[in-house]
């Protein structure tokens, strides 16, 4: 764990978990949840980007999570949850000041549900000596606040890390294995009718000097279309590479 996390963790009596409600289990953090067991923190799964599934996906994998911790539904994109996820903060605990932390891996959206829940106001205080800049409180209800930076959680797995949306693919060292990963299974469900990266850079007209296909500027495109949810409708493959 980072030093930054750490701090979240620390300075927090309940931790929101922000997953990926496309791959849930693939943007747990394990490590995090012994620690808020082990600590008696509170811990909240808050499953964001619900508006790129199905409502009954959502539904059967809140289900499988409820039973460890209290689920939310959330969408800050489309605004939906935010309610139920601050009365589910306030009925977690009568403890007041309360202070919320928010940790999850990259891009799953920790910073939008800060800006969704704080709203207009939001506004840098610090009833808590020690805070410097950038680690401020937020104020989200009366007594309640939530720490302002969210802890990120890096995988050491660049390809699980990319097929999560949790880096970005031109700056991987080896795109091409997410890539192979990803194309084979779309392929595999008829998503998609390409049979390896060679074909889909053909198509796609990414091709290097001497004619041959670009296959590391196809697996970007590819890794890059399939994290801004343009192609691939099902998730559900995804699940075997839980290591
Ligand atoms: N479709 C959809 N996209 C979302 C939602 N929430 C966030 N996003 C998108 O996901 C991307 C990442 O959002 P951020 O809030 O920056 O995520 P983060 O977890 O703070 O990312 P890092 O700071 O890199 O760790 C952005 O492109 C958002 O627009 C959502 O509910 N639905
Ligand atoms: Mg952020």
């Amino acid at each position: 764990m980072n030093k930054r996390l750490l701090r979240v963790l620390s300075s927090s009596d309940i931790i929101l978990e922000v997953l990926d409600a496309r791959f849930p289990d693939l943007t747990r953090i394990p490590a995090i949840e012994r620690y808020a067991k082990k600590k008696g923190k509170g811990l909240i799964f808050v499953l964001n980007k619900v508006d790129l599934v199905p409502k009954e996906y959502a539904e059967n994998w809140k289900k499988l999570l409820q039973k460890e911790a209290p689920t939310v539904f959330v969408s800050t994109k489309k605004r939906w949850g935010t309610r139920i996820l601050r009365k589910t903060i306030r009925g977690l605990t009568e403890k007041r000041p309360l202070y919320v932390g928010i940790v999850g891996y990259p891009n799953v959206g920790k910073s939008s549900l800060v800006n969704v829940l704080v709203g207009r106001h939001a506004a840098g205080v610090s009833p808590k000596p020690g805070f410097t800049r950038g680690e401020q409180l937020l104020k989200l209800s009366k007594g309640v606040y939530l720490v302002d930076t969210p802890g990120v959680v890096d995988s050491k797995d660049e390809t699980l890390l990319l097929l999560v949306g949790g880096k970005d693919p031109s700056r991987a060292k080896h795109p091409e294995l997410a890539a192979h990963v990803l194309l084979t299974n779309l392929h595999a469900m008829g998503e998609l009718p390409f049979k390896d990266l060679e074909e889909y850079a053909q198509h796609k007209g990414f091709l290097m000097k001497g004619g041959e296909p670009d296959t590391r500027r196809a697996a970007i495109d590819l890794i890059r279309r399939f994290q801004r949810g343009e192609i691939g409708k099902s998730y559900e493959w995804m699940k075997e590479l839980k290591v």
